[in-house]
């Protein structure tokens, strides 16, 4: 699971999401440091606070995604467009093995674009399989770094 906030206050927003994932978590649970890193989408928006989460669940990708959707409208995000600032956004990366095209789309398609979920993945899961490319998060960080080179992102303090 990948978390996003690039609208103070950022690390509450986190911590808030964190707290709402743990309630439907069944053990497992694994957390990323938070990392500052700049915005991919529209200019004029401001740095993200970036985490990756997992944890087990047995209901379902659907129903973990309807419960995310509920989750960021909680946590007070509004309407807007595609890849605008957001309050907050919890994404599903995987699902297990699952591959599945539609709602949801699993492995989540941003996954192999985007240094700011890989990074913070392969602090928690270097060696996990994507089930669609056969590739470790650590292989797929390591190409994307060849072709991007390294991200302008700042690790935050543990806040515990
Ligand atoms: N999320 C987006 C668009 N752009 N940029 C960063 N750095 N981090 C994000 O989480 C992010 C983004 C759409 O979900
Ligand atoms: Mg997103
Ligand atoms: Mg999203």
């Amino acid at each position: 699971m990948a978390l996003g906030s690039n609208l103070e206050p950022r690390s509450e927003r986190l911590a808030a999401a964190r707290e709402m994932l743990r309630r439907v978590a069944v053990g497992g649970w694994k957390e990323s440091p938070v990392y500052e890193t700049p915005p991919v989408g529209p200019s004029g928006q401001g740095r993200y606070y970036n985490q990756v989460v997992s944890f087990w669940y047995t209901q379902g990708a659907v129903r973990l995604l309807n419960y995310l959707k509920g989750a960021e409208c909680f946590l007070g995000r509004k309407p807007r467009g595609h890849w605008e600032a957001r309050e907050i956004d919890l994404d599903l990366l995987f699902y297990g093995n699952t591959i599945v095209n539609g709602r949801p789309t699993l492995p989540h398609p941003e996954i192999y674009k985007r240094q700011f979920v890989l990074v913070p993945f392969c602090d928690i899961a270097p060696e996990w399989v994507d089930p669609l490319t056969g590739s470790t998060m650590q292989e797929l960080l390591s190409g994307l770094r060849e072709k991007e080179g390294d991200p302008d992102f700042v690790k935050i303090e543990e806040q515990k």
